[in-house]
């Protein structure tokens, strides 16, 4: 493991023409319950949800994701509209995911936004997913994540998604997780 990132940081230097520090691990971000919600219609429109864990010790931020699904890809937020009290869906520049903390994206909540779906969406399909964040100092995570395409939210208790955010941490904790080597590489 620590040769993979020892390579891992020379791939970093190589690849980037400003400074030490431009890239970051992508262990330093751990995903849960990811998913898409199905649609079978042609260039229809669907949103991705996810738990988004922040292991590494700086605030990070969501800046884009990049989905080849679809046409086009924003992050939504829902409001409530002052003048009818309905809520509805906005466009917003990022999610700030704060240190050692867990943001949720989920229905009636924040997610990512997928216009214009370049092929209908069937339950059990896998979509790949980019997530893009940033630390304050502009340096960049790339996340990638195959989501499974579901009718709706995982009807699972509250515990056991616990559990399995839980399950999804120690997988990390005992494998890759090595956050903390790069936080000082700068
Ligand atoms: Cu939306």
């Amino acid at each position: 493991m620590r040769i993979i990132n020892i390579l891992f940081v020379f791939f970093c230097l190589i690849s980037s023409s400003s400074s030490w520090s431009a890239c970051r691990s992508p262990e330093e971000i751990v995903l849960s319950d990811v998913w898409v919600r199905e649609n079978k219609q042609m260039h229809g429109n669907t949103a991705a949800f996810m738990e988004i864990h922040n292991r590494s010790s700086e605030n990070l931020t969501l800046v884009r994701a990049e989905v080849n699904a679809s046409h086009r890809v924003e992050l939504h937020t829902h409001k409530k509209d002052k003048c009818n009290n309905v809520y509805r869906m906005r466009p917003i520049k990022n999610i700030p995911v704060a240190s050692g903390k867990t943001v949720i994206l989920q229905p009636g909540g924040l997610h990512i936004m997928l216009m214009k779906i370049r092929k209908p969406l069937f339950e059990g399909q896998l979509v790949h997913i980019k997530l893009i964040l940033e630390d304050k100092m502009g340096n960049i995570i790339e996340k990638d994540i195959d989501a499974e395409v579901r009718k709706g939210p995982c009807h699972c208790h509250h515990h056991e998604k616990a559990q399995k955010r839980q399950e999804a941490l120690d997988v990390v904790e005992e494998s890759t997780y090595q956050g903390s080597e790069y936080l000082n590489a700068d």
